[in-house]
């Protein structure tokens, strides 16, 4: 009971109510009607709903058989591991699984066998869905915490990741940074990527299991020590730029690094003591649904948000079909207590009969051509109803007219194009030489050098005269006594002078003589 109390007491500055309603049926003056607001979904326990990975394929014990021993008990290597023995293995899974009888259950790791080689383990948690963090990340490693380990974070389904916290029992040695603790952080600083060395350090394997990446104590920066003044974290969330981000994630890697040495050297003769084993991976959070849904359901194998305001898509990203008079926003937290919905409107009925398709907010009506016309088109088109794509963009035949990525840039290549518009199947317009989509490729017999130039050479052709060389399609080298464009000249002809060395000698001493002669002519003619 009293265990119930705690976990109650725990959850309750997020289970507040706020945002937790899309919509009511009021009635005012003019009748009753619904009105609108942000909400989003409940904080869950996410690790209903995730798929894990664990790599290197190999690294959980039991294929084949082994043995390995505690810390606290070093020399009694009694306990095992067997795959095949569903007693004795300890798979991925067991990280997930509520323990009810209060006995650990978890995913253990070969030992360090191949010591010094690194042991390494990736645990890579994936939702397929975005994911906001509403309370700590709180990993239980039972038989102690790693040395070394690195928490990371992907938003894009793992195609790229990012550091969130880095963990190690001296962080400057293991990652060459200082040791920081979030606590310390400021409202400027809340989502600093640190290293913390307080779960790192060893205090016997039983005592301290936990490596927690700390949500509430960024979130009290905001909302103070027990997160009453969330309205402030909420405003905080609008206004800083890059602050919801921070707390968003479609996974997270654990990359353990080091395990726990339970002292300071590695016992090289006892290497069964040293693996890795986690009995919990808790996560908090909720569906991101961009303050457009409260509700959140798991539906063929991912969650998805049930989206309002006429907004669809898994996180509610973008305006239903035949809702895209303007374009889709995010729910607003602001103004408090009730945010802004920003719902998306049907098409026609903001303003008389402008359809923008999607890529603007504003209409206008000039006067003197008697027609409303969008303003200031975005997602690059233009026209009287963004229908078009500006200059420089052609239309995505995959993509609907609201769709966002409904204009592709051109991306003719400068130098090799005439101009940076296309055709309507992306084709730019080449100068002489230049060919390809973009004209960044050269015709046959031409060469690329800051634009495309008509070959000079061609070693097949034999172009080269005299036994001259081609020299990538550019120029002849010629051999010696050889010149020009192809070698076609020699040097004796261009140049007598250049014929051979001592004919130039010869004729410069030639010189000399005359020039003395011509001295001793003058100096007999002064006489
Ligand atoms: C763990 O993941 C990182 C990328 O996040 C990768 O560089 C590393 O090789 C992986 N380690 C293992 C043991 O699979
Ligand atoms: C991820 O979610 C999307 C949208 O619900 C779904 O279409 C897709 O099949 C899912 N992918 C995986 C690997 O589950
Ligand atoms: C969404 O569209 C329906 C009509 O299909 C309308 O009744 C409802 O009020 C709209 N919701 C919002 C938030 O605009
Ligand atoms: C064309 O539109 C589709 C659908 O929105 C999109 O998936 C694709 O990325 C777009 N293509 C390009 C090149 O932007
Ligand atoms: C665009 O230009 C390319 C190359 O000149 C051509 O093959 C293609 O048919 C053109 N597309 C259209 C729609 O004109
Ligand atoms: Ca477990």
């Amino acid at each position: 009971m009293l265990y119930l109390v705690a976990l109650l007491s725990h959850c309750l500055p997020l289970a507040m109510g706020q945002y937790d309603i899309c919509k009511s049926w009021v009635t005012t003056d003019d009748g009753p009607s619904w009105e609108f607001y942000a909400c989003q979904p409940k904080a869950m326990r996410m690790k209903d709903y995730v798929t894990v990975r664990v790599d290197p394929a190999g690294i959980t014990c039991g294929d084949p058989p082994e043995r390995f021993c505690t810390h606290e008990n070093p020399y009694l290597c009694s306990d095992e591991c067997d795959a095949s023995n569903p007693d004795l293995a300890h798979p991925p899974k067991l990280m997930f699984d509520s323990e009810d009888e209060g006995l650990a259950t978890y995913w253990q790791s070969v030992t360090w066998r191949r010591y010094p080689e690194p042991l390494l383990a990736n645990i890579t948690l994936s939702w397929n869905k975005s994911i906001e963090l509403t309370d700590d990340i709180v990993i239980t490693f039972e038989y102690g915490r790693p040395t070394i380990m690195m928490l990371e974070k992907s938003l894009d389904n793992g195609r790229t990741w990012h550091p969130y916290q880095y963990y190690a029992d001296d962080c400057m040695e293991a990652f060459s940074m200082p040791a920081r603790r979030v606590r310390d952080l400021s409202t400027t600083s809340a989502n600093r990527v640190l290293c913390t060395e307080e779960y790192s350090r060893w205090a016997g394997s039983k005592k301290e299991k936990t490596v927690r990446f700390e949500v509430r104590d960024r979130f009290a920066i905001f909302a103070g020590p027990d997160l009453k003044n969330m309205d402030n974290l909420y405003t905080r969330l609008e206004s800083a730029k890059g602050l919801k981000d921070f707390f968003t994630v479609t996974d997270l890697r654990m990359r353990l690094l080091r395990p726990a040495l339970g002292g300071t050297y590695v016992q090289r003769e006892n290497l069964y003591k040293y693996f890795y084993a986690v009995s919990n991976i808790e996560v908090t959070g909720r569906c991101k649904c961009n303050l457009h849904a409260n509700l959140c359901t798991f539906k063929e194998g991912s969650l998805q948000c049930e989206c309002e305001h006429n907004t669809t898509g898994q996180d509610c990203g973008k305006c239903k079909k035949n809702f895209r008079s303007r374009s889709w926003r995010a729910g607003s937290y602001l103004p408090l207590p009730n945010g802004s919905p920003n719902a998306c409107a049907a098409a026609g009925s903001a303003f008389g009969n402008c359809e923008c398709y999607g890529h603007s907010n504003r209409c206008s009506y000039i006067d003197f051509l008697n027609v409303v016309t969008c303003v200031s088109c975005k997602h690059n088109t233009r026209g009287q109803h963004c229908q078009h794509c500006r200059l420089g963009f052609y239309r995505n035949s995959s993509a609907e007219l609201d769709d966002e990525n409904v204009c592709i840039e051109c991306n003719c290549n400068q130098i090799g194009s005439m101009h940076d518009r296309c055709n309507e199947t992306g084709y730019c317009e080449c100068k002489e030489g230049a060919t390809g989509p973009k004209c960044d490729d050269c015709l046959p017999n031409y060469y690329w050098r800051q634009g495309c130039f008509p070959n000079v050479c061609d070693d097949e052709l034999l172009l080269c005269q005299n036994g001259g060389t081609c020299y990538q399609n550019q120029r002849c080298i010629c051999p010696v006594g050889f010149k020009g464009v192809l070698c076609q000249q020699s040097r004796c002809e261009a140049d007598k002078k250049d014929c051979d060395g001592a004919s130039s000698v010869r004729s410069s001493l030639g010189a000399v003589l005359l020039g003395v002669l011509a001295l001793q002519l003058h100096g007999w003619g002064d006489l």
